[in-house]
């Protein structure tokens, strides 16, 4: 599915502790699920986020400005792009990003006939990763990358820094960085958010484990692991684990990886944004203070 897949998953399963990148997440099961997790009554992220859109989407048109080019990392179900989209003055085009071909297609054929003058060329890639951008037909005066969904929160401090650094360099001196923010709050209200009461989030974080023992033939027992999301005061994020509940070894490929009980498996990071290549023009909150829609500007 992707390259270097088998390669990524066993050097992130020889460290200790053990992680798996959180891209691996969003096969076709885990797409569905994270959409059943967004309207979830605990998973408070995006209705939020959404709610922050409609109270000030006539704001961001106006800073991202006119004839923008807008870049999307990943390209979810489109509910909160739309909204951007519609409202922005000329938009040069529109480039969603996302290693689902599937998403992108069903994306850019429903945008194409709901806002016809715009020009929507998505690229297949891992925005993580190295991708080109595309010739577009029109000049744009600007570049902005739009972020929704807080998964900036996923990346870890170490690459975010560089990853901060390749979206500066992507958008130039000028452009912008529109970008969606969980907020540090109660931590009732976070644990609930990633351990909701039907088990959606541990169908998803289970779902990783049955994805790499399709793609890369290992023999995960689901049965031998358990979801566990934590608040980490400290670092003012949520962490995920997969934990393992007995002795075991799992073989993917020629390898095998032993596990001890309750040995976690770090799934997840929560951080918050380094800054330096980007100053920040304008938060906008919903009133409980949850969450952030941000605009930065490249310096
Ligand atoms: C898509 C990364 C923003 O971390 O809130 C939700 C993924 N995982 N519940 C998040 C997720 C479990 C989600 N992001």
């Amino acid at each position: 599915m992707f390259q270097g897949m088998l390669e990524e998953v066993l050097a992130g399963l020889r460290k200790n502790p053990k992680s798996i990148p959180s891209k691996y997440f969003y096969n076709h099961r885990g797409s569905k699920l994270f959409e059943k997790i967004c309207k979830l009554d605990e998973y408070y992220l995006t209705r939020t986020e959404l709610a922050i859109m409609e109270a000030h989407v006539s704001e961001m048109a106006e800073v991202v400005g006119e004839q923008s080019l807008i870049i999307e990392l990943g390209s979810g179900s489109g509910e909160k792009t739309r909204l951007l989209l519609s409202h922005l003055s000329a938009p040069a085009a529109y480039v969603p990003i996302d290693v689902s071909q599937d998403m992108l297609n069903d994306l850019a054929d429903s945008l194409r006939e709901e806002i016809r003058t715009l020009e929507v060329m998505p690229v297949i890639a891992d925005w993580m990763g190295n991708f080109e951008l595309p010739m577009v037909g029109k000049s744009a005066v600007k570049c902005v990358v739009y972020f929704p969904g807080s998964t900036i929160g996923n990346i870890d401090r170490p690459e975010l820094v560089n990853f901060l650094r390749r979206i500066r360099d992507l958008c130039g001196s000028g452009g912008g960085f529109l970008v969606g923010m969980d907020l540090k709050k109660d931590q009732d209200i976070l644990e609930a958010a990633y351990n909701d009461s039907k088990g959606i989030t541990a169908e998803f974080n289970l779902n990783i484990l049955h994805h790499i023992n399709k793609a890369l033939n290992a023999d995960f027992n689901l049965d031998n692991f358990r979801h566990y999301a934590t608040y980490n005061e400290e670092g003012g994020r949520i962490e995920m684990y997969l934990i393992s509940t007995c002795v075991q070894e799992v073989r993917i490929g020629k390898e095998r990886i032993h596990f001890v009980t309750d040995e976690p498996l770090n799934l997840r990071e929560i951080g918050e944004m380094a800054r330096g290549f980007f100053h920040v023009q304008n938060i906008w909150t919903d009133l409980d203070g949850r969450f952030s829609v941000q605009y930065l500007v490249a310096v």
